[in-house]
């Protein structure tokens, strides 16, 4: 194919060459480049249209509409925000800015906890770029949007095959105005483990260069030396040290006495000392009941002198009522979504908190008829991302008692599926409570809720209970992460891991008492980078590098995709998803002025060693691959 647009080429043809005519005619690599491209992706998208994809279980690719657009003009100026008065002023200059505030401010989720709680993190860097401009414009007067970290981080490899640092570098271009936010699982980074200190703190600088303003650290155990070390880190960048109580238990039941109001103010109060400059009340299942909200913010607002962040989970229907009650107690900042995608296990709607508030003497700060538009757009792409809905439509109040967290409710009950429980799905929830009890009553949050979770799979599948576990468990190996979690490696529980079945569960190990960080050794980024450069044959960047310290096998399995099919990012997302059908036609702009136009024109007979011939037109030219039918 090189050779053939050599011979093509004008000056060529022309007779106008000289033996340097490859070296200075760059074009025709770049040709060159632009085909393997093409074939990778023509690659890719037989695969799907034969294959599938993991999750997506219609069978033919459903026909959906272009999603509406407010219609912004794109040349209308990007007003001013939050963004700008923490690079005028610094975080102090930022805090005091939100003291002097009124109007209680929003967060936006919709690019963060919203698809994660609703659709299982899957919504893709191009569904939020093609509305980036219109958002920064419109919730130009928010105070953050929440777009990267929790689970998006691993998400973005594993199931999207798209890099995360390069949509918020993309995301921070296009909406310059309001800080970015990210949520940080403190010592556990954005995954599921404890990591090295030097890695948090490399995390965290690349971040903060990368776009990130304002960084919500929590612990999963709400274990404070889990989180100084983030908290530093960030404070160290100049950017905004967000530190988060997570909320558990219900401080107006007096039969529960482990997490009171004085537990909370407690908390808060040696997060200010540890040096957060906002504190985040993080209700990540929706416990926090509107009258527990008011008193636990009245009496908040006593003990520190931080401005207030609230985040809560609208599960059992009563999110509009509880941000209504904690507005009324002097929250300074609260996290809703657009409305399209709110709600249920995401965060409680903007568009709806607006209304609430309409003649109270706090107004909710936003452009309501700007953000109505925003809804029509998400209402659209929501439904590309149907089949990861977790199937849950109408208000839980059973969250009261089993107390899950947003994001798990529909990965657990994935988990007891792919164990053959999903039909003793009722079960699993009532276990998931009596382990939380057995446990000592924890705080259930990434990663703390997925040992819970485990343990309670375990429990189901092997009858096991409460009365017997101690004594029948002598003989078991319970899981990993249960095992772990007793070690300490996630941190110490508040008052302390139950002696007896920690003994059961560790057997002969040993457990720890000190903070995992300081038994693990820093990891030697030159030495993994020499590695990767050599096993990729290229530069790795410093972003390369930690997503491989983090997630080792799963960036090594994006770099291997990747490699195969090149940047699939450029798609659109129910090609994405879907692949083609017989005889469509799609446009795939691989980079700003090339565009690719692939028909589908047929697909062949499986052939004995399985593989299949997928015919395809790319610009007009007729293109066959080769794949192998795996179904
Ligand atoms: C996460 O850690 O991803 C969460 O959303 C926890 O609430
Ligand atoms: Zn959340």
């Amino acid at each position: 194919p090189f050779l053939e647009n050599v011979v093509r080429h004008a000056d060529f043809l022309s007779g106008d060459f000289n033996t340097s005519f490859i070296d200075t005619t760059p074009e025709l690599i770049d040709y060159k480049l632009t085909r393997d491209r093409g074939t990778k992706l023509l690659n890719y998208i037989g695969n799907v249209t034969v294959n599938g994809f993991p999750g997506i279980t219609a069978h033919q690719k459903p026909i959906f509409t272009q999603p509406h657009k407010p219609n912004i003009d794109i040349f209308s100026e990007i007003p001013a925000g939050t963004k700008q008065i923490l690079d005028d002023r610094g975080p102090d200059g930022l805090v005091q800015w939100i003291r002097e505030q009124n109007d209680v401010l929003l967060t936006d989720t919709t690019m963060r906890d919203a698809h994660q709680s609703l659709l299982a993190t899957r919504v893709r860097s191009r569904d939020m770029y093609d509305i980036a401009d219109d958002t920064a414009k419109i919730m130009h007067n928010f105070f953050s949007f929440e777009m990267w970290g929790g689970a998006t981080f691993d998400v973005a490899y594993r199931f999207l095959k798209e890099d995360p640092w390069e949509r918020l570098r993309v995301l921070r271009k296009k909406m310059p105005n309001v800080l970015f936010q990210m949520l940080l699982r403190g010592a556990n980074a954005v995954g599921y483990k404890n990591y090295p200190d030097n890695v948090i703190r490399a995390f965290i600088k690349e971040s903060a260069e990368q776009g990130i303003d304002v960084f919500r650290i929590f612990d999963s155990l709400n274990w404070l030396p889990g989180m100084q070390t983030a908290i530093d880190a960030v404070r160290d960048t100049g950017k905004i040290a967000e530190a988060a109580v997570c909320y558990t238990g219900d401080i107006l039941d007096d039969t529960r006495s482990k997490y009171t109001v004085n537990y909370y103010k407690q908390m808060a109060k040696e997060l200010e000392a540890a040096g957060a400059h906002i504190l985040a009340i993080k209700d990540m299942a929706g416990l926090l009941k509107p009258e527990a909200a008011y008193r636990l913010i009245s009496e908040l607002k006593e003990a520190t002198d931080l401005p207030i962040h609230l985040h809560t989970h609208d599960t059992s229907g009563n999110g509009i009522y509880l941000y209504a009650k904690a507005i009324e107690a002097g929250v300074d900042i609260i996290d809703t979504a657009v409305g399209s995608m709110a709600g249920l296990t995401s965060q409680p709607s903007a568009n709806s908190l607006y209304y609430a508030m309409k003649g109270n003497e706090r107004q909710v700060r936003a452009d309501i008829e700007g953000i109505e538009k925003l809804n029509y757009y998400w209402e659209d792409i929501r439904k590309y991302y149907k089949d990861f809905e977790s199937g849950m439509n109408s208000p839980h109040s059973e969250i009261y008692v089993h107390e899950m967290p947003g994001g798990q409710y529909s990965n657990l009950q994935q988990q007891a599926k792919g164990v053959a429980l999903g039909d003793r799905w009722e079960e699993v929830k009532k276990m998931y409570s009596n382990v939380n009890m057995l446990f000592g009553d924890v705080v259930k949050v990434t990663p703390s809720s997925k040992v819970v979770g485990d343990m309670a799979l375990f429990m189901v599948q092997n009858d096991l209970t409460e009365d017997n576990v101690v004594e029948k468990g002598q003989s078991i190996d319970f899981p990993d992460s249960v095992i772990e979690f007793f070690q300490g490696y996630l941190g110490q529980p508040y008052g302390g891991f139950p002696k007896e079945l920690q003994a059961v569960v560790l057997k002969a190990r040993e457990a720890i008492t000190v903070r995992p960080g300081e038994l693990l050794e820093d990891v030697d980024f030159a030495a993994v980078k020499t590695e990767l450069d050599a096993k990729y044959n290229r530069e790795m960047t410093n972003q390369d590098v930690l997503a491989y310290v983090l997630y080792p096998k799963v960036f090594e399995q994006y770099m291997t995709t990747n490699d195969q099919f090149g940047n699939v990012s450029v798609l659109d997302t129910p090609t994405f998803l879907h692949g083609m059908k017989l005889g469509e036609e799609v446009e795939v702009t691989i980079e700003k002025g090339k565009t690719l136009i692939v028909k589908l024109v047929s697909i062949g007979e499986p052939q004995h060693d399985g593989t299949r011939v997928i015919y395809f037109e790319l610009n007009g030219q007729p293109r066959e691959v080769i794949i192998q039918d795996l179904t």
